[in-house]
């Protein structure tokens, strides 16, 4: 290594630090939380970054005057965790015009492919699919009062996981009594699913589709409050596998989790160092996911990595 203060500011090596602008969504959900410590572990300065962290507090409109402002500042490459789809090209043609590559991870935009360089993360609508199939066998062969917690509005998770569960269970007797926004947050899942209780009553729900672990652990507090025992009177199936998530389905208040793996960091990483070198790289780059009953939640949730 030369004596160069390049050197000095912990380039290593000479290899010049790059600079990343981070618009991450928020903080909504163990989800998030989880992924935001997966990327801040993977943009560290000794792995050659120096990382620009914004959370836009669930705002679309924050989010975007981050990526703004990344733009201003002149960093190397953007990374996003679009809190919706829609509303991006104006921003990504700046960033465009900027010659700064844009990564996306996590969540995806309607925007067309040639706004940014790559995306990493989980496929939502199989997610959704893996969910319904559960449900259709479970209840399918029966009628079935089903109550939806949706994700954020205009959210690629919500949009998508709502359609892969609609195609598997199409033509079952699972009928959708109510469906609502909770958008991601366990306070949000508990104040829509008690509106649920008040119209049905404990005995008109049977089951609950929840798009993520935080609005079905608020359901399980809202049926608990009811007088009703989530899991048993109204059967549960969620998407997630977060930690607090994977407790509820061990103790039986949750019945069935599919996984949407937030550990997306080293790949968003990797990602922006090959665009940066001009390594050609997929556009689309998914993580791997699994689902679980109860038994087998028993069975990983001391080992999983989060
Ligand atoms: C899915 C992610 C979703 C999670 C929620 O990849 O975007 O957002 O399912 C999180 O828990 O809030």
């Amino acid at each position: 290594c030369g004596n160069s203060s390049d050197d000095a500011a912990g380039g290593g090596g000479g290899d010049k630090t790059i600079k990343v602008g981070f618009a991450q969504t928020g903080s909504e959900s163990g989800w998030r939380s989880a992924n935001t410590e997966s990327m801040k572990k993977a943009f560290t300065k000794d792995k050659g970054f120096d990382l620009v962290f914004n959370a836009a507090d669930n705002d679309p409109a924050a989010q975007i005057a981050a990526v703004r402002s990344f733009i201003s500042q002149g960093v190397d490459a953007i990374v996003i965790a679009p809190i919706v789809s829609d509303g991006w090209d104006d921003v990504l043609n700046e960033a465009k015009t900027a010659k700064i590559p844009v990564v996306l991870e996590d969540r995806t935009t309607s925007s067309a492919d040639d706004l940014y360089a790559s995306w990493v993360g989980d496929d939502f609508k199989k997610e959704g699919e893996t969910a319904g199939k559960w449900a259709a066998e479970q209840y399918g062969g029966k009628a079935t009062n089903m109550v939806v917690l949706e994700g954020t509005t205009g959210s690629a998770p919500a949009n998508d996981r709502a359609a892969g569960f609609g195609d598997a269970v199409k033509g079952t007797q699972i009928k959708t009594i109510a469906s609502q926004t909770g958008d991601f947050t366990r306070d949000g899942g508990k104040k829509v699913m008690e509106g649920f209780l008040q119209k049905y009553g404990v005995k008109g729900i049977n089951l609950v589709f929840a798009h993520n672990d935080d609005m079905a652990l608020g359901a399980i507090e809202a049926i608990e409050a009811a007088g009703g025992k989530p899991g048993t009177d109204i059967n549960i199936v969620s998407i997630d596998g977060v930690h607090d998530g994977m407790q509820a389905l061990v103790d039986g208040k949750i019945n069935y989790i599919v996984e949407c793996n937030p550990l997306l960091g080293d790949q968003a990483a990797d990602l922006v160092k090959k665009v940066l070198a001009g390594t050609t790289v997929e556009k689309k780059n998914f993580a791997t996911d699994g689902a679980f009953t109860q038994e087998q939640a028993k069975a990983v949730i001391a080992t999983r990595a989060y």
